[in-house]
């Protein structure tokens, strides 16, 4: 495509069901924000839609979990997430809902057009029933265990476990989720989605990259591969069920369109909505071959995005995506991010605990963006980046200048260098050009870290600058140089208000404000902002320290959100849904003879020092007392644990294990933990009075 007349940028719809976490921000919302805002800066025509997916089973379980109705549910997490965006500064253009009228007319429109095209196929098939509450089991109303990876909680739709997107027919000992009894069979009709017929240009389109003018990601390129090369087969779009999408057929009462039916169509009510508030033509955003269409999401969305939607769009001849970046998912402190477990930073607390500091969480996140692979959220990186990167580079350098500025020139610009420049001076400014370009050229590949990171070296350089130059220690000698090097150094802090404004726009606009600038900004590393003689404001810290109390005081809040016995999988249980004692263990490893086990050294031990290793999130260094010698051994623990408390823990050890060293430590031996199927660790302790250094066979 050359340059495209215009972007409609999508955000996947969460589920109004639960409070958004930093996974969900740093997997669709965050870079979806970014690219938006850096499109704007250029002066791009741009509608940026999400909203709030409000129909499928996802909501109605948890209206019974909650005891309320469905529409109370929607109200309330619709409003909490509308906010929560909102403070965080994800702009969207609209933030919409599929509960709406609107929705409801295009959806069911859009349903209608292909039905009258012939588009889709009629069949009756025997689906799970629930004879006892009389309901069909569709999606999550049907647990059972996963074909692939023997999880006992999958869902009917999808096994969380492994990702596998299932159907309820192929989970192995099917139960309700209602009664949690085993369903009967019934027979129903519903209309399908036939894939099968779709197959040679989504190839053609997907694995060829034919009529596509942009590489896909290798993780949704490789996903959607496998998919169609499994073969596509035709995929129900209607359900029973008494929320959502009525199907517009005669006969089809009851019935609903499937929640990722209707849910990508709320891309394009959303922007109905936003063109008849704005007075704009939403058919160019979705019709017109100039526009460029981009789905940020998460990767357990990736096939819905990639092949059905795109099917959907080109059946009624809308435009297809450019791009689907999806990123992988973030895990927190060691363990994959739940909802139901608790185990999250949620965005609304992080901004109570946390007030006016969104741009220290969005630095963060984006810092450790899932662009590749999954990523890791501890508390101790966040709050190393902040004290040393946005405190200690960034906010340091842009205070030096204010400060020496106001103590040197009355906070006025002074003059800049004239006539022939110090080789330092052109090295410093062309810093600036270089960081535009390494900006935009990251964001236009979706790589926003490697995008944040070139605004940072910007900063870095500053800092170096003033720190091979010391204008504090030149005023008294040399007060014309000072004045250049200040000069020079301020230029630069007004292109940082620039660059930043794509990923941290609060402190893009204090920096505005800093400098007495207007929120005008122009996409041109040669913009000069700050002529001679402009009057700055009072110098302001930008960002300040996050101390070890409060990060301490994260990790026991983390820690203390648990309940006392972890359930063991994503089981509600709350009145009208049944509770499962089932718990999902993970399976048994290839029988061994005596001799192999005999092969082990196991021992009796006592903890007797604790630490974290330097530059290692995850590790600890301990002592262990073995009776007959000490040992040194390293462990991946550190997110499970705080060391202090470990002091005199009994474990149990393999004694012979060959040596390892881990971040230049020699690791002499292994403690063994039992893990349960929510990843919580726990010692295996020999019985109280066991000597140490006692053999354990
Ligand atoms: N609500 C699924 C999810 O939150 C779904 C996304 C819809 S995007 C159209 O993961
Ligand atoms: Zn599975």
């Amino acid at each position: 495509m050359s340059e495209p007349k215009r972007y409609t940028v999508t955000s996947a719809l969460p589920y109004a069901n639960g409070p958004l976490h930093v996974g969900h921000i740093a997997g669709a919302y965050l870079p979806g924000d970014i690219y938006v805002r850096y499109l704007r800066l250029r002066g791009r025509d741009v509608v940026y839609v999400c909203g709030s997916d409000e129909h499928g089973a996802a909501i109605t379980i948890q209206a019974k979990k909650e005891g309320t109705t469905p529409q109370a549910i929607i109200d309330k997490y619709h409003e909490i997430n509308k906010q929560a965006f909102k403070d965080l500064g994800i702009n969207f253009d609209i933030y919409h809902r599929t509960s709406s009228k609107l929705h409801h007319e295009t959806s069911s429109q859009y349903f209608k057009d292909l039905y009258d095209k012939g588009f889709f196929e009629e069949r009756e098939t025997e689906q799970y029933y629930d004879d006892e509450f009389s309901q069909f089991l569709a999606d999550r109303y049907i647990i059972g265990t996963c074909p692939n990876c023997g999880n006992e909680n999958a869902y009917g739709d999808q096994c969380e476990k492994c990702g596998t997107t299932l159907s309820p027919d192929e989970l192995i000992n099917p139960r309700s989720m209602l009664s949690n009894k085993a369903p009967v069979k019934r027979l129903t009709k519903h209309w399908y989605l036939p894939l099968d017929k779709q197959e040679d240009w989504l190839r053609e389109w997907i694995i060829k990259g034919n009529g596509r003018n942009e590489e896909w990601k290798v993780n949704v390129a490789g996903q959607c591969r496998s998919w169609i090369e499994q073969g596509l087969h035709p995929r129900s779009i209607t359900r029973d069920l008494d929320w959502g999408v009525p199907v517009p057929l005669p006969g089809a009462e009851g019935k609903v369109l499937y929640v990722w039916l209707d849910a990508p169509i709320g891309y394009i009510s959303a922007t109905k909505q936003w063109a008849i508030d704005n007075n704009k033509d939403w058919e160019l955003y979705w019709k017109n071959k100039d526009t460029k269409l981009v789905h940020f999401i998460g990767k357990d969305n990736i096939v819905f995005h990639c092949i059905i939607f795109p099917t959907i769009l080109k059946a009624n001849n809308y435009i297809l995506p450019t791009n689907v970046p999806a990123n992988e998912f973030m895990n927190l402190e060691g363990r994959k991010l739940s909802t139901s477990r608790n185990w999250a930073v949620w965005v609304h607390e992080f901004l109570e605990d946390f007030p006016g500091q969104q741009d220290v969480l969005r630095y963060y996140l984006c810092s450790n963006m899932p662009e590749t692979k999954d990523s890791e959220f501890t508390w101790a990186d966040f709050q190393a980046r902040n004290n040393n990167e946005l405190v200690a580079t960034l906010g340091n350098f842009v205070n030096r200048v204010m400060v020496l500025t106001h103590k040197y020139f009355e906070g006025k610009i002074p003059d800049g260098p004239q006539g022939d420049l110090k080789q330092e001076d052109i090295e410093f400014v062309a810093q600036i050009a270089k960081a535009y370009q390494n900006v935009g050229e990251s964001i236009e590949k979706y790589d926003f870290r490697q995008a944040q990171n070139s605004l940072m070296e910007l900063a870095r350089s500053g800092d170096r600058y003033l720190g091979l130059l010391e204008p504090w220690k030149l005023y008294k000698i040399d007060p014309k140089r000072t004045a250049e090097i200040l000069y020079n150094g301020l230029q630069v802090i007004a292109h940082l208000s620039v660059l930043s404004l794509p990923f941290l726009p609060t402190t893009s606009g204090k920096l505005r404000r800093l400098l007495n600038l207007p929120n005008e900004f122009e996409w041109n590393p040669g913009t000069v902002y700050l002529p001679t003689g402009h009057q700055l404001n009072q110098p302001e810290l930008l960002f300040s320290k996050v101390e070890d109390e409060t990060i301490a005081k994260q990790v026991t809040k983390l820690h203390a959100s648990q309940p006392m016995t972890t359930p063991t999988e994503e089981t509600p249980s709350t009145e009208g849904i049944a509770t499962t004692q089932t718990s999902a263990y993970e399976p048994m490893k290839a029988e061994i003879v005596f001799d192999d086990f005999a092969k082990i050294d196991l021992r009796a031990g006592t903890i007797i020092t604790a630490e974290k290793v330097e530059k290692a999130d995850k590790l600890l260094k301990f002592t262990v007392d073995l009776g007959f010698e000490q040992r040194t051994i390293v462990s991946g623990v550190a997110s499970h644990f705080q060391p202090e408390t470990l002091i005199g823990q009994r474990v149990s050890i393999v004694a012979n294990l060959a040596p390892r060293k881990l971040k230049g430590i020699e690791s002499q031996g292994m403690i063994l933990l039992a893990e349960d199927s929510a990843g919580k660790l726990y010692f295996t302790v020999p019985a109280e009075g066991t000597p140490n250094g006692s053999v354990i066979r």
